[in-house]
C-alpha cells in the first residue's frame, strides 16, 4: 500500500494507482476531458493536473501513479490557472454554440467551463469545418471536436474496428476516418459506442424526430410506435424518473399524448422471434448442419453489420430470424393493417431503440417488401424520444401506465431481457426446453448464462435437455465478439449457439441510450430488466396468448412457409 496526502488529507492506496484513482477514493474527482479508465489514459487533455510538492512542474492526474509520501494539491491556485488556460486554449478550438448543440447541459466542456467561471473565450481560430454524408445515421461535426481521442480509443481497443484515426499535426491536428474513406465506406457498426463515450458534441446520432412529427400530423398515416425492452430501463435517467417509475407503460401514455394511433411493446415479437429462433435451432442443430460452426443470433445489427463486414464466410451461421423490431414491423404492415381495415402503405411503423445501428437495419434492402415500403419507416433512438417529449412539454411526473394496445397485448419477461446480454439466448432455452422434454423449465434454469460486468464480455455454458448436450456462449461488445470468433476459428473452442451483441452489456448498454459522461450503466439496467423478467406473470415465450393467435389467425406455426415469407430473410443477399 501506498501512503500520500491529497489536498491536506491522508490516503491509503494500493501501488500502482493513479493519482486521479486516490483523490476519487477520498471523494475527490478532479475534473478531465480526455480519460476513460482501461481506455484512454494517455493525457491528452491537460485539465487533470495538479501540483505535487517538490516538483517545479505540474503533472497530469490520469496517468501518473502515487508514490509513498507524495503530496498533491489538486486545486491550488496555480493549478486552477493552468488548468483554466488549457479550457480556454481547447475552447479557442471548438464550435460554442451551445444553444444548438444537441450536448447542452449534458456536455464536458460545458460543465468545465462553467465551473472555472470561464465568461470569455480568449481567441477564436478559424474553424475547419470537414465534409460528412449527413444522411448517415453516425454523424460527426469536426468543428465541436476537442481532439480527445476517446472515439478512436472505444473504437478501436472495445470494438476492435479502427475506424478513427489522427491527421494532421500541431493545431491542424484533427480525427477523421482512418483510410480516407468515407463513413458510409467504412466498417463501421453503428454501435455508437464513440457517440456515447463522446465528451462533447462532436459525435451525434442522425435525428429522425421530425419525419415522425410529420407522420403524426398526416392525415394519411396511422401511426404505430414500438418500444424496445432496453428503452424503459434507461429513458427515466433523462427525465429524471425513478427506475420503478420509468416504466415502459408511461412511454406508451406519452407516446399517446403526442398523437401516435397505436402502442406496442417490441417484447411482444421478441417472443414471437423465440418462437422461429428456438425451432430454427433445433432443426438446424438436429440436421447435423451445426457440427462445425455454431448458430449465431441475427437479431443485433451492429453486430450483423460486424459479421457481414469482418467474416463473411460466417454470414451462412446467421439465423435467418429477422429481428424483433423487423419482425414486428412486417406483421404491422400486413396482419394488422388487415385486421384494423388499413392498407399496408397507410401504416407508419416506428422503433423506439437504444441503438444506431437499428437505422441502418430498417434501410437495409433485404427488409423491403414492394408493396408496403420498409418493415420500420423511422428509428428513433432513447434520446431522440426524449427530445421529443421535452418538445411537446409533457410532464413525466403526470404520466399513467396504460396497457399496448390490442392484438398484441402480452409479452412475456423472457422477451424483456432481450436488452440484456445473454438475455436472447435464456429466453430461446426456455423455449427449446419446452420444446424438447414437454414441460416447463425452472423460470431461472438457464441464469448462468447472464452476465454482471463485462469483464471477460463472455458467458458460456453446457447443458443436457433429455440427452441433447448443448454447449452455448453469449458474447457482448464487438472486441470480444472477435475473441470469440478467433478462438471457434483456429478450432479452441465449440459451440452450439451463440449470441452477439455489438454493445458492452447489449441493447441496454447501446449507442442511443442516455449519455454519463465515463459511468457505464450497462449492467446496472440489465439488472432492471432482470427484475422486471422475475416480477413477469408471463415468463416463456411459448406461452404468450397474442402470439399463440398470431400463429392461429395468420402464421399457422412457426416457420411455417408464411413465417418464412415474412419473418425471416436471406442474409446473404
Ligand atoms: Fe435490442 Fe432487440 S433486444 S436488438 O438490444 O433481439 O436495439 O432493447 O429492441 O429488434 O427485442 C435493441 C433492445 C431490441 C430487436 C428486441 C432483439
Ligand atoms: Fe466505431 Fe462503433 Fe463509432 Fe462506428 S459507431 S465508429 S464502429 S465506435
Amino acid at each position: 500500500m501506498v501512503n500520500l496526502i491529497i489536498d491536506n488529507t491522508r490516503v491509503t492506496v494500493s501501488e500502482g494507482a493513479t493519482i486521479m484513482q486516490a483523490a476519487k477514493s477520498i471523494g475527490i474527482e478532479i475534473p478531465h476531458l480526455c480519460y476513460l479508465k482501461d481506455l484512454n489514459e494517455i493525457a491528452a487533455c491537460r485539465v487533470c493536473v495538479v501540483e505535487v510538492e517538490g516538483k517545479n512542474k505540474l503533472i497530469t492526474a490520469c496517468n501518473n501513479v502515487v508514490e509513498e509520501n507524495m503530496v498533491v494539491f489538486t486545486n491550488s491556485p496555480k493549478v486552477m490557472l493552468d488548468r483554466m488556460r488549457t479550457v480556454q486554449m481547447i475552447l479557442s478550438q471548438h464550435d460554442c454554440k451551445c444553444a444548438t448543440c444537441i450536448r447542452s447541459g449534458n456536455c464536458s466542456l460545458q460543465k468545465l467551463s462553467n465551473d472555472l467561471n470561464i465568461q470569455n473565450i480568449l481567441y477564436e481560430e478559424n474553424l475547419e469545418c470537414q465534409a460528412w454524408d449527413n444522411s448517415f445515421p453516425l454523424i460527426r461535426d469536426s468543428k465541436k471536436c476537442i481532439k480527445c481521442m476517446r472515439c478512436i480509443q472505444v473504437c478501436d481497443k472495445m470494438q476492435s474496428l479502427n475506424i478513427w484515426e489522427l491527421e494532421g499535426t500541431g493545431a491542424r491536428t484533427t480525427v477523421n476516418i482512418s483510410g480516407s474513406r468515407t463513413i458510409a465506406e467504412s466498417d463501421c457498426s453503428l454501435c455508437g459506442q464513440c457517440i456515447t463515450h463522446c465528451p462533447v458534441g462532436a459525435l451525434k446520432e442522425r435525428d429522425d424526430t421530425s419525419k415522425l412529427w410529420e407522420a403524426i400530423v398526416s392525415k394519411d398515416k396511422v401511426v404505430v410506435v414500438q418500444v424496445a425492452p432496453a428503452v424503459r430501463t434507461a429513458w427515466g435517467e433523462e427525465v429524471g424518473l425513478d427506475l420503478q417509475d420509468a416504466t415502459v407503460n408511461k412511454i406508451f401514455d406519452a407516446l399517446k399524448k403526442i398523437g401516435v394511433d397505436y402502442v406496442f411493446d417490441t417484447a411482444y415479437s421478441a417472443d414471437l422471434t423465440i418462437m422461429e429462433e428456438a425451432n430454427e435451432f433445433l432443426d438446424r442443430f438436429k440436421s447435423g448442419e451445426l457440427e462445425d460452426r455454431p448458430m449465431f443470433t441475427s437479431c443485433c445489427p451492429g453486430w450483423l453489420r460486424f459479421i457481414k463486414g469482418q467474416y463473411p464466410h460466417l454470414v451462412p451461421q446467421l439465423s435467418t430470424a429477422k429481428s424483433p423490431m423487423q419482425m414486428f414491423g412486417s406483421v404491422m404492415k400486413t396482419y394488422f393493417s388487415e385486421q384494423i381495415g388499413k392498407k399496408p402503405e397507410d401504416i407508419y411503423s416506428v422503433a423506439v431503440m437504444p441503438c444506431l445501428a437499428k437505422k441502418g437495419e430498417r434501410e437495409m434492402e433485404l427488409f423491403y417488401v414492394e408493396y408496403a415500403g420498409h418493415d420500420t419507416d423511422c428509428v428513433i433512438t432513447t434520446r431522440e424520444l426524449v427530445r421529443m417529449l421535452r418538445a411537446a412539454h409533457i410532464n413525466p411526473k403526470t404520466l399513467k401506465d396504460i396497457e399496448p394496445d390490442k392484438l398484441f397485448e402480452q409479452s412475456s419477461g423472457a422477451g424483456v431481457i432481450f436488452g440484456a446480454t445473454g438475455g436472447v439466448m435464456e429466453a430461446a432455452l426456455r423455449t427449446a426446453y419446452y420444446t424438447i422434454v414437454g414441460e416447463n423449465c425452472a423460470p431461472d434454469a438457464f441464469e448462468v448464462v447472464r452476465a454482471e460486468s463485462q469483464d471477460t464480455g463472455v458467458s458460456e455454458a453446457s447443458f443436457n435437455l433429455n440427452g441433447i448436450d448443448l454447449k452455448i456462449a453469449a458474447v457482448s461488445g464487438l472486441g470480444n465478439a472477435r475473441r470469440l470468433i478467433e478462438d471457434i476459428e483456429r478450432g479452441d473452442k465449440k459451440y452450439d449457439f451463440v449470441e452477439v451483441m455489438a454493445c458492452p452489456g447489449g441493447c441496454v448498454g447501446g449507442g442511443g441510450q442516455p449519455i454519463h459522461d465515463g459511468d457505464e450503466l450497462a449492467f446496472e439496467r440489465g439488472k432492471n430488466l432482470y427484475f422486471i423478467d422475475k416480477n413477469a406473470q408471463l415468463r416463456y415465450s411459448h406461452e404468450n396468448e397474442d402470439v399463440k393467435a398470431l400463429y392461429e389467425n395468420y402464421f399457422e406455426k412457426p416457420n411455417s412457409h408464411k413465417a418464412h415469407m415474412l419473418l425471416h430473410t436471406d442474409h446473404n443477399s
